[in-house]
Formats: structure tokens, sequence, C-alpha cells
């Protein structure tokens, strides 16, 4: 499946879910995620979205859900759109604060680790995420769109967009 082969004009996401990462000191918070898609796999917090939630209010729901902390001085980043083989159809929104309150704490749901900005594990990270990842940390607003197999990246497209 490459990206050309998906008519993104008609194309409608099944699910949508949220991203945040914390970004401080030279530092992101970061998840190892222990249950729902992508378990096993470090990843930022987030999940999800409920019926009539907005992305900001499921954002933050899902980090004090999560980590029992409060995100303070949240942007923004980008729109991730995932089309998989088996037919999931996923758009995820990305955000970024600069600050939270409180302590991360494990859940049922997530163990955080602070990452270091220049150590940031990838290997064991979705294979879109070192592509966006740099664009998260500068700021610069995205849309991506990533064509999977399972966990396997086919096909994918980047681009920079004037406001996230
Ligand atoms: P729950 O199952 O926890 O929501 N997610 C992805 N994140 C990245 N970086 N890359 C992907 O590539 C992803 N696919 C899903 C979005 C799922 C969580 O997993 C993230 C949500 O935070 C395919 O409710």
């Amino acid at each position: 499946m490459r990206i050309e082969d998906i008519d993104w004009t008609t194309w409608q996401p099944q699910r949508r879910a949220t991203l945040l990462f914390v970004v401080r000191d030279g530092q992101v918070l970061l998840i190892h995620k222990k249950r729902g898609l992508g378990a096993g796999k470090v990843n930022g917090p987030g999940g999800h979205l409920q019926d009539g939630e907005t992305p900001l209010a499921g954002a933050v729901r899902e980090v004090e859900e999560e980590l029992g902390i409060m995100p303070l001085g949240i942007e923004p980043c980008g729109e991730l759109r995932f089309q998989f083989t088996d037919g999931l159809a996923l758009l995820v929104y990305v955000f970024r604060a600069r600050d939270c309150q409180g302590e991360p704490r494990e859940s049922d749901e997530a163990t955080p680790f602070w990452a270091p900005l220049d150590e940031i594990p990838f290997d064991r990270m979705w294979a879109d995420d070192p592509l966006w990842f740099p664009l998260m940390l500068r700021g610069e607003p995205f849309e991506g769109r990533f064509a999977f197999d399972g966990d396997r990246l086919l096909d994918f497209e980047l681009v920079r967009a004037q406001s996230a």
C-alpha cells in the first residue's frame, strides 16, 4: 500500500487519538506503554478521544489519567493520519507542553521517564516518530500521512503545515 493509493479526499478516521509531549529542561517526557495500541513501545502519553471531546481536552485528560500530572503551556503541533492495511484509519493530534504540574507517576497504562533530547529511544518507538519528532521539538507545525502494515511503515508523506 502506497500513500498515493489512498484517496485522502474521502478518507475518514474510524478513531481519533492524541499524543502530548512535555518538553522541559532539554528533556522530553515519554512512557513505556503497557496496554492499548502500541503496547510494549515507547511513546508519549495519549489515547483515544471520547465522543464529543475536543483534541485538547482529550490530550489533557489522557496525561492526567496515565501520569497524574497537569500539562502546562500546551500548543498544538501536528496531525498524523494513519492508514493500516487491516483497515484501521486513525487520526492522531499531537501536542507539546512547556511544563507540567506534579511528578509523573506510574499507572496501569504507562511507566513514565524523562529522555534527554539527544537520546530519544527511536528504536523502541513507532517507525513514524523519528520523521516528525524533530519538527515537533522545533515547534514547526506538521501534517503527516502514513501507511502501516501492523507496525511496519510502508510509505509516508510529511509536510509542514501553516498551523497545527
Ligand atoms: P490507546 O490505544 O492507548 O490509543 N499511536 C501512535 N503513536 C505514534 N507515535 N505512532 C503511531 O503509528 C501510532 N498509532 C497509535 C496514539 C492509542 C495511542 O497510540 C498512539 C494514541 O496515543 C502508527 O487508547
